[in-house]
């Protein structure tokens, strides 16, 4: 029987990658986001090959997400697998200058989200005793960089929490790790920078940055270990990146 598997920030990126090789890949997938488009795109692309559900809610929004998540139909209820990705960088400005609306939204995204999308689907997998959750950290959550400031605390805080998670459903059974990756092409540069699009474009110019599919990849590898395999922690880079800001560029 396919397991199911619910991917927050599905509409792009590393969760829309995510959910495609799970689809082809035996996995149910349930797809989250905000943009009800893209969710409706994607759901029809992969309809042929699984089952989809989508949810469309605002991760900020903690009584959108305890409703959609309980209000799953039966076909879905079960989850197996979480996967959570929702999540962005707003802003690149050092502390001084840094804009409040920005902070609001990556702690309660990044952090807070992550924390309520949890909270409403691990009750499941304590009743059955099993589950799995994969947190989407970041080398930013590894160490700080200039100007990262409350983006690398909301990533710290995602990583601390990953550590937490484990340990306090160590008595359940269910498996807990992230994956924090370097610099992946998506459309995270475009988000931080507000629409710049030269701007996020520039991030990646002179190496070859990671893909989504990239990460897709891993987060498949992991998830498909034997029950008594759990990968905890991982950091993954361009080889081109030795860290946050060590690039080798051309
Ligand atoms: P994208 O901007 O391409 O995707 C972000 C996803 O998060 C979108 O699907 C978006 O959906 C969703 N999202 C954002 N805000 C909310 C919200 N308030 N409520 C619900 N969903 C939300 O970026 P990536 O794919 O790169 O990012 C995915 C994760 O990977 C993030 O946690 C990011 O921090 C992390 N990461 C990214 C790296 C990179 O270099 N790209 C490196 C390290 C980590 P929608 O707008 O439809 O709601
Ligand atoms: C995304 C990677 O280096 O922009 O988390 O923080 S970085």
């Amino acid at each position: 029987m396919n397991k199911t598997a619910l991917i927050t920030g599905a509409t792009s990126g590393i969760g829309k990658a995510t959910a495609q090789l799970l689809a082809k890949n035996n996995f149910n997938v349930i797809l989250c986001g905000r943009r009800e488009d893209r969710l409706e795109e994607l759901a029809q692309e992969l309809g042929s090959i699984t089952q989809v559900h989508t949810l469309c809610f605002d991760v900020r929004d903690k009584e959108s997400v305890s409703n959609q998540i309980s209000s799953l139909p039966a076909a879905f209820s079960t989850i197996d697998v979480l996967i959570n990705n929702a999540g962005n960088a707003h802003g690149l400005d050092p502390i001084q200058t840094g804009s409040l609306d920005d902070w609001d939204a990556m702690i309660d995204i990044n952090v807070k989200g992550l924390l309520y999308v949890s909270k409403a689907i691990i009750p499941g997998m304590i009743a059955k005793k099993s589950g799995h959750i994969i947190n989407i950290g970041s080398i930013a959550g590894k160490e700080v960089y200039p100007n990262g400031n409350v983006y690398c605390a909301s990533k710290h805080a995602v990583d601390a929490l990953n550590q937490a998670m484990r340990i306090d459903l160590n008595p359940f059974g269910i498996r807990v790790g992230a994956i924090h990756p370097g610099a992946v092409e998506t459309e995270f540069s475009e988000v931080r920078f507000k629409g710049d699009t030269s701007r996020a474009a520039s991030v990646y110019n002179g190496f070859e940055p990671l893909r989504a599919e990239d990460i897709a990849d891993i987060i498949h590898f992991v998830v498909t270990r034997p029950y008594h395999v759990n990968i905890g922690d991982l950091l993954v880079l361009p080889t081109a990146q030795a860290a946050a800001t060590i690039l080798k560029r051309d």
